[in-house]
């Protein structure tokens, strides 16, 4: 009863922001996402007998919080199988945790599979993409690798509100750069940020009156492997949620001035015809999208610019699985 499976983080270029239904973490909005591949959360799941306690690491640490978070989705399978054995989990990053790097992405999806695994449940993918949903609404498009996208649904119950597959990441394999401005994990949480920002900002009911017409502009884009339709699909949902997030009381700011740089620099590359493309989460870093041969040139703007930390090459990647 015991399995490691492997996880990459995603970023979406149709944003989430914003819940309907907070106790099973069921969006207000769908999204479109690609699955990177060099970043990874590898995480090892051990259910025992002898345990007298469930525990968890992440990175090497015991974190309160975030351990009844992971838990509370243990939960969730240890129903399905119904067993109440206790469970030793060591989840582990090899990339900056909490700092809008999508690490809850990468480590629910890596959680459910390992767990999934371990008890022998073979759930299909769809209700793995369900369940990794419940610990964070991110975690369900890292189910599956390159390009994907996070569905509504229509049922109370949030059965069909999973993520799935658009395109293989080997049918048009893009290349993401990240400018790493600040390893520290942000001061706003995503769960708590989105919340504010339903109750408070009154471009809410915009924000979500317009996502299917972004969401069918991207999935026709991705389609299509239309570069220039991407781009600006993805830099309005980008500057859009930012400027929703910035317009809750009291606003949300996770941008600093090299993120604002970044935001320049790729406007200057685009408008010379370079195909690259920007988008931020929530967090600082500026992540540029662009086809694999400008990769040399979008990592020269990022050096270019004061400030920027640590630049991380990555391609598309593919959906959890087990070692
Ligand atoms: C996204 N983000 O679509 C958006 C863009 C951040 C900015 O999904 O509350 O950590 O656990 O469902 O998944 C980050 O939100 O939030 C996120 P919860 P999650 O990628």
């Amino acid at each position: 009863m015991q399995a490691t499976a492997r996880a990459h983080p995603n970023i979406a270029l149709v944003k989430y922001w914003g819940k309907r239904d907070t106790r099973l973490n069921l969006p207000a909005v769908g999204s479109i996402s690609i699955t990177l591949d060099t970043l990874h959360t590898t995480t090892e799941v051990k259910f025992d007998a002898e345990l007298t306690g469930d525990s968890v690491l992440l990175n090497d640490k015991v974190n309160v919080a975030e351990a009844e978070r992971v838990i509370a989705c243990v939960d969730l399978l240890r129903e399905i199988a119904g067993v109440q054995t206790c469970v030793e989990v060591r989840s582990s990053n090899n990339f900056p945790t909490g700092a809008g790097l999508a690490s809850s992405a990468s480590g629910f999806a890596a959680l459910v599979t390992a767990v999934d695994a371990a008890l022998n449940l073979k759930l299909s993918k769809a209700k793995l993409s369900e369940l990794a949903r419940r610990g964070s609404g991110s975690a369900a498009r890292s189910i599956f690798g390159g390009f994907v996208e996070m569905r509504l649904g229509v049922e109370s119950d949030g059965s069909d509100c999973v993520a799935g597959p658009l395109l293989d990441a080997s049918d048009w394999p893009l290349a993401v750069t990240v400018g790493v401005v600040s390893h520290a994990a942000k001061d706003v949480g995503s769960t708590e940020g989105m919340e504010l920002t339903r109750e408070t900002s009154p471009c809410y009911p915009a924000w979500v009156a317009e996502a299917e017409t972004d969401l069918g502009i991207a999935r026709d884009a991705v389609q299509e492997k239309n570069f220039e339709k991407l781009a600006d699909i993805s830099e309005h949902s980008c500057l859009k949620m930012h400027a929703l997030a910035m317009s809750a009381q009291p606003g949300l700011m996770y941008w600093y001035g090299p993120t604002v740089e970044g935001i320049h620099r790729v406007r200057q590359l685009r408008r010379a015809g370079h195909a690259v493309f920007f988008t931020i989460d929530a967090g600082p870093q500026i992540k540029v999208v662009s086809l694999p041969d400008e990769v040399d040139t979008v990592t020269d703007a990022l050096n270019d610019i004061g400030g920027i930390r640590d630049i991380l090459r990555t391609g598309l990647g593919s959906g959890a699985s087990c070692d």
